[in-house]
C-alpha cells in the first residue's frame, strides 16, 4: 500500500484553515519559530525493523493482524509512516531477523519511499535454528574463546550486510551478564568483551560508527557485563575514535538522571545517539513520550544545549531511533505517536531561552531557571510541529488520516490477519 500525495493533500486541506489560525497564533509569541520549523523539517527518526509488528511480553502475545512478514513488508510499512509524517525516513535493520536476500533490490525498494538505512543491529542474545555454540552463558564475555570468535564473526557479518545497504553504524548491544552471585568473574566478562569488540572493531569501514549500548538489568538479574553508561564509555575509550555510547532510554536503573548522562556524554564527545521509548517501572518499552513527556524535553533540552556547544548538526550529528514494542496498540500508529512525541520536546527544546537561562545559573537564580524550562516545556507546539510537516508535504494530522483511510485494514487485506512479523 502507498498513500498517493493528492490524498494527503487533500487531508490537509480539510484542516488547514484551523491550522493557520493556531500557527499565526504561535508566530506572534515566538520570535524564532521560522528558525525551529526549519530544524524540525530536516529530522529524521529511524524506524527499527522489528518494532513494526506485536510484540509481546514474557507472558504472552497477542497477534496483530496484517504484520509484514518479509523485509519488503516493513520496509513498506516505514514508508507508510514516512508519507503521513516525513519524518521516518530511515530504518535500522536486526540481523539475522532481517537478512537482506538481494541487498541491491532492498536498497532500491527502499530507495523509492525515501528511506535510507540507519544502523544496523547484531544480535547475540539468543541461539538461531541450526547455530553450532550457545549463548546461553553470555557471547561477547563468554569463558569460551569459540563462542565468542562465533559472536565476533557474526557481527563481522552484520557489517558486510550493513555496508551492502549504505549503513554507517553497527549498533552492538549484549544480554551477556550473570543472574547469580560468584557465576562469573567481572573482571574477565568484561575483558573477554573488550578484546571481542576489539576485533570486530578492525573490521569497520572508516567511516563507521561502533554504537556500545549499554542496559542496567534483564535478561541478567544481577549483573549485565556493559550495564551502564560508565562501562560503555570506558568500552568506547579503549577501542578509538569511531566507538560511541548508546543511550536507550529504557535501560536505567529506575528515576537515573539521564539529561545528566546526555550532557556528559556530549561533552567526551562520545554520545552514539538514542533509543527512544519510554517506562514507568524498567525496559518498559512504551510508547516515547507515554508516561514521562518532561523527561523527554529536559533529554532534548541537554542535546541541543551540547550539540550546539560543539557545533554539532541536530540532524546528522548522533542517531535518532526508536526502539519499543507494541503490546496492545497498532505497532504504525504507536510509532506515529513516538514520533511526534520526539519531535514536540525537540521544538520545545530549541524554544528554550538559552541567554535568559545562562544568566540566571550564573546568578544561581533558581526561580528564574525553573521557569524559563517550564515556559518552553508548557508551550503547546503542536501546530508548529505541524507546520513543519505540512512544508514537507506531510499530513497535518498523521494519526488521523492513518484512521481515516483504514490503513490497517488494508494491510491485512492484502496480507491476511496470521502474518507474523520477525522479531521478539
Ligand atoms: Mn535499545
Amino acid at each position: 500500500m502507498k498513500i498517493e500525495q493528492h490524498i494527503i493533500d487533500q487531508h490537509n486541506q480539510d484542516l488547514v484553515f484551523k491550522h493557520v489560525k493556531n500557527v499565526n497564533f504561535l508566530k506572534e509569541s515566538i520570535s524564532n519559530f521560522e528558525e525551529i520549523v526549519a530544524k524540525l523539517q530536516k529530522f529524521q527518526i529511524a524506524i527499527p525493523s522489528w518494532a513494526l509488528g506485536t510484540g509481546g511480553t514474557r507472558f504472552g502475545r497477542f497477534n496483530g493482524k496484517g504484520e509484514p512478514g518479509n523485509l519488503e513488508q516493513k520496509i513498506e510499512d516505514v514508508g507508510l509512516l514516512h508519507a503521513l509524517n516525513k519524518s521516518s525516513g530511515a530504518i535500522s535493520l536486526h540481523i539475522p531477523w532481517d537478512i537482506p536476500q538481494d541487498a541491491e533490490k532492498i536498497k532500491d525498494l527502499a530507495t523509492s519511499y525515501g528511506l535510507v538505512f540507519d544502523a544496523v543491529n547484531s544480535n547475540t542474545f539468543q541461539d538461531q535454528p541450526n547455530q553450532e555454540l550457545s549463548y546461553k552463558y553470555g557471547s561477547l564475555q563468554h569463558v569460551n574463546p569459540a563462542v565468542r570468535k562465533q559472536a565476533v564473526e557474526h557481527n563481522i557479518e552484520v557489517i558486510k550486510h550493513g555496508v551492502a545497504l549504505g549503513s554507517k553504524a553497527l549498533t552492538v548491544w549484549l544480554a551477556d551478564g550473570s543472574s547469580f552471585p560468584g557465576q562469573l568473574n567481572f573482571r574477565e566478562a568484561f575483558q573477554n568483551t573488550l578484546e571481542s569488540l576489539k576485533e570486530i572493531y578492525k573490521h569497520l569501514p572508516s567511516d563507521w560508527k561502533m554504537f556500545i549500548e549499554y542496559k542496567a538489568f534483564e535478561p541478567n538479574f544481577y549483573s549485565t557485563t556493559i550495564a551502564d553508561w560508565g562501562q560503555s564509555l570506558l568500552l568506547a575509550n579503549k577501542l578509538g575514535d569511531q566507538a560511541y555510547t548508546l543511550v536507550d532510554l529504557g535501560h536505567h536503573l529506575p528515576n537515573a538522571n539521564i539529561e545528566q548522562i546526555v550532557s556528559l556524554l556530549l561533552m567526551e564527545g562520545k554520545l552514539a545517539g538514542f533509543h527512544f521509548n519510554d517506562s514507568k517501572y524498567a525496559d518498559d518499552d512504551l510508547t516515547a513520550g507515554a508516561v514521562k513527556p518532561y523527561q523527554l524535553f529536559l533529554i532534548f533540552s541537554e542535546l541541543v544545549e551540547g550539540m550546539d556547544a560543539r557545533g554539532i548538526d541536530h540532524a546528522t550529528g548522533l542517531g535518532w531511533m526508536i526502539d519499543a514494542s507494541h503490546n496492545l496498540k497498532d505497532p504504525l500508529a504507536d510509532l506515529l505517536q513516538s514520533v511526534e512525541a520526539i519531535k514536540m520536546a525537540y521544538a520545545q527544546a530549541l524554544l528554550v531561552d538559552r541567554k535568559a537561562l545562562k544568566k540566571a545559573q550564573q546568578e544561581n537564580d533558581v526561580v528564574a531557571a525553573q521557569e524559563i524550562l517550564q515556559d518552553a516545556f508548557r508551550t503547546d507546539l503542536r501546530a508548529l510541529v505541524a507546520e513543519a510537516r505540512l512544508r514537507e508535504g506531510a499530513a497535518l494530522n498523521p494519526i488521523k488520516l492513518f484512521t481515516d483511510l483504514k490503513v490497517r485494514e488494508k494491510l491485512t487485506e492484502e496480507r491476511g490477519d496470521s502474518t507474523v512479523a520477525t522479531g521478539l
